[in-house]
């Protein structure tokens, strides 16, 4: 498949989409982006993307130069030109090209892009037995010195945490806030079934308000499935009757270990699977 990048209006081929080696988006990690998902060449909540794009750029002082309007039917157009019927999304908005140093004011003309293209799920036995996790040494920002809310370019915690996970054999680690609490994995939320109650860390705990988190929320609440936003420590995940993981590229994946814990049976558990069935229903709505 050849592709069309879209890069600030324009569409370049992979080999001719190029970002300057000055953008601060690669110089500092000065930038934001968003990951999403198409289900049937339709782009799942798109418009609470760009909501929460826009926040994260809000927050670090970086002005998007389009509105949620046009870049909404640029998206949808990119989507279309590059013929993707179920796949991945990546909008990316860097601060732009610069000077050398820090001066992000230097930068004035900030490179949107947007790729779409196929998506790497995990191995299907995954989502039929369920996958294990570790906890990272590494946690969440603290909150205080930039916002865990912010998608930011800057990955480096979660990248390191997902490295200690895949040193150990597992393909997401589990990440604490400052505080110790469970805040979510490297790239996923994190939720857990205790006696039939689900229960989620909150967004103060320092997490990624993710958007399929808020679906899976919507979804419990229509099923009957009562449901809380608490703080929530290992104990709770060791001793938890369900564990799953929430995000764009996983959806809904079962988690039956944690430090080499037996989570409930070990297996997805039926909240778990009730969810699962849910979410994969309402993508294709
Ligand atoms: N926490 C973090 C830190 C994330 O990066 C989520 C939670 C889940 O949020 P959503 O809105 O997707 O439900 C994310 C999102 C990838 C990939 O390529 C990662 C994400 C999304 C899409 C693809 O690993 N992370």
């Amino acid at each position: 498949m050849s592709q069309h990048i879209y890069i600030n209006g324009e569409y370049f081929s992979k080999d001719d989409a190029k970002i300057s080696v000055y953008d601060h988006g690669l110089l500092y990690g000065d930038g934001v982006f968003e990951g999403m998902r198409a289900y049937g060449g339709k782009v799942f909540r798109l418009e609470q993307h760009l909501i929460r794009l826009w926040e994260s750029a809000l927050s670090i002082g970086l002005k998007i130069p389009t509105t949620i309007e046009a870049l909404t039917a640029d998206i949808n157009e990119c989507v279309e030109k590059n013929s993707l019927d179920e796949g991945y999304i990546r909008l990316i908005v860097t601060r732009g090209a610069g000077a050398l140093g820090l001066d992000p004011y230097k930068c004035d003309n900030p490179q949107v892009i947007c790729i779409a293209d196929k998506i790497t799920l995990y191995p299907d036995e995954l989502y039929q037995n369920g996958l294990e996790l570790i906890t990272a040494a590494t946690i969440r920002n603290h909150p205080a010195a930039l916002s865990p809310r912010v998608k930011s370019l800057n990955y480096l915690n979660n990248i390191m945490a997902k490295m200690e996970g895949l040193k150990a054999g597992c393909v997401e680690a589990l990440m604490l806030n400052h505080k110790g609490e469970v805040a979510e994995c490297t790239g996923d939320n994190i939720f857990i079934v205790k006696n039939d109650l689900l229960m989620t860390p909150p967004v103060e705990a320092g997490i990624l308000e993710g958007i399929t988190r808020n679906a899976v929320l919507e979804l419990a609440d229509e099923m009957g499935i009562e449901s809380i936003e608490a703080a929530l420590t290992r104990h709770d995940i060791y001793t938890a009757d369900e564990c799953f993981l929430t995000g764009s590229a996983a959806e809904v994946i079962a988690a039956v270990k944690l430090d080499d814990r037996q989570i409930g049976e070990g297996k997805p558990g039926p909240i778990t699977k009730q969810l699962n069935e849910a979410f994969r229903i309402l993508v294709r709505q």
